[in-house]
């Protein structure tokens, strides 16, 4: 008897110390302080018009469902996030999220988040872990089915066109993986083919300069595949200065549907987008609270999406959000 209530007083002062000990860290407001939930978010950067929009809705929802959010930016680069996970973890943060600036090399950080029992939510990009359990879930969008409505799109409205050039996200993120892997089923078999592919790095620049390279170094350039919007933008700067049409001469498809490229569309420089939704911060709250009061969530949450025509892009620009 003594012996028990020894072990649940040492349970109690063991609770007390832990308490203390995040005393430092108060102003993180974990749950142990004061009830309130903390998240340590480490963002990928702020590459693409996709990803400032997703930095506010996760920044929006986090405020509006009362969690303090601690947010880095790892200017695309993976030791950067690595970095700021381990803050997260010193800083004893209730739950990290993160968007994985590429697929592989995660395990090491990951496992000393669960080793000091905080769990990890994976936002819009996947890792290649095979431990799953190094997670709770995956919300975002599914990569491979947007190539191929790229793909799909293309081979029914392909005409004379058979040349693609490709410009790929940053190389070995996922959505650059497989956005080329879905795109590359849809075409196969047609006489359609990627000529020419190279990382453009999901920004506005690299996807001008590698396609300025391309527009010196291949002959017939019929279409442009590029992963994001904000690649094909610059591509489009790439054509009009080489006097070529964006949307005519060359036909242009991207993904992601944000203001910017459903601009380019509805004047008819981009021939279609298929939507990839970086409104991902309400789910994201939804499923830290959910997986905090220890029920069950789905190991994978897929986001709803769609394609635009010019036609729709005009009708859906009014209202568009991001
Ligand atoms: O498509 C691109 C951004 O991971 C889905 O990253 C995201 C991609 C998005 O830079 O614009």
């Amino acid at each position: 008897m003594l012996k028990k209530i020894t072990t649940a007083a040492a349970a109690v002062m063991l609770a007390a110390l832990t308490a203390c000990g995040s005393g430092d860290t108060a102003s993180s407001g974990t749950t142990a302080d004061d009830g309130k939930i903390t998240m340590g978010f480490a963002q990928v950067g702020a590459e693409s018009g996709w990803r400032t929009a997703n930095t506010k809705s996760i920044q929006e929802s986090a405020e509006a469902a009362g969690i303090e959010l601690k947010f880095s930016d790892a200017q695309q680069k993976q030791e950067n996030q690595i970095k700021a996970i381990r803050s997260y973890i010193q800083q004893k943060v209730d739950v990290i999220a993160f968007s994985p600036v590429v697929e592989t090399g995660w395990d090491t950080v990951l496992l000393e988040a669960k080793r000091a029992n905080i769990p990890v939510i994976l936002t819009d990009r996947a890792v290649d872990s095979e431990d799953t359990s190094l997670y709770k879930t995956f919300l975002g969008s599914d990569f491979v089915e947007e190539g191929k409505k790229a793909g799909e799109w293309l081979k029914a409205n392909a005409g004379s066109a058979v040349n693609v050039v490709e410009l790929q996200g940053t190389t070995g993120a996922a959505p650059a993986i497989d956005r080329k892997e879905g795109f590359e089923k849809a075409i196969a078999g047609t006489p359609l083919k990627i000529v020419a592919s190279q990382t453009g790095d999901f920004t506005r620049s690299g996807g001008k300069q590698v396609m300025e390279a391309f527009l010196k170094s291949v002959p017939q350039i019929d279409v442009v595949y590029a992963h994001n919007d904000d690649m094909g933008l610059g591509a489009i700067e790439a054509i009009k200065a080489a006097g070529k049409v964006p949307g005519k001469d060359i036909k242009i498809i991207t993904v992601d549907a944000v203001k910017d490229g459903m601009t380019a569309l509805a004047a008819g420089e981009i021939n279609f987008i298929v939507e990839c939704s970086p409104l991902l911060g309400d789910q994201l709250m939804d499923l830290a609270k959910k997986v905090l009061k220890g029920e069950e969530v789905p190991a994978r949450v897929v986001t709803e999406e769609t394609t635009f025509t010019p036609e729709q892009a005009k009708a859906a620009l009014p209202t568009r959000k991001y």
